[in-house]
């Protein structure tokens, strides 16, 4: 059964500044998911307070913020088959440290240093989650 899907994904700071762009681009487009939309957006506090309202209150959640004002961020319309899931699978878990070779996160992240908050991309983790997010970031 098939159930295109929208999904948005986030090319964070790290991942812009480290010019791993074309790279997760490369994985993304090689897996068949389509791009839909793309633009380099310079997030300000608003926009990342409401993209990042469930964690409001939880001790990584200011430098969260700090550190994705801290440079621009790739957003990216995505569309395909499950590519919420599929996206998710992709990237890898949070913690680049454990995330598993093969993903985005595992092979190209970082040790979870002080920057815990560095694992270079991003994607909704839901169908609501997605709609709300994508309306945030493509309005
Ligand atoms: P994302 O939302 O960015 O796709 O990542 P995720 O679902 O894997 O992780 P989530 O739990 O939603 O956390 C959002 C982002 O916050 C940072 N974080 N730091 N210090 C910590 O324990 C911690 N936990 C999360 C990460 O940047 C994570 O991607
Ligand atoms: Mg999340």
């Amino acid at each position: 059964m098939t159930t295109i899907e929208e999904t948005l994904v986030l090319v964070k700071p790290d991942g812009v500044a480290r010019g791993l762009t074309g790279e997760i681009l490369r994985r993304i487009e090689a897996k068949g998911y389509s791009l839909v939309d793309i633009r380099l957006v310079e997030a300000d506090r608003d926009l990342l307070a409401a993209h990042y309202a469930e964690h409001e209150g939880k001790p990584f959640y200011a430098p969260l913020i700090e550190f994705m004002e801290s440079g621009p961020t790739v957003a990216i319309r995505l569309a395909g088959n499950r590519v919420i899931e599929g996206f998710r699978s992709l990237a890898g878990t949070t913690d680049p440290t454990t995330a598993a070779p093969g993903t985005i996160r595992g092979d190209l992240g970082r040790d979870w240093g002080a920057k815990v908050q560095q694992n270079l991309v991003h994607g909704s983790d839901s169908t609501e989650s997605a709609e709300r997010e994508l309306a945030l970031w493509f309005r």
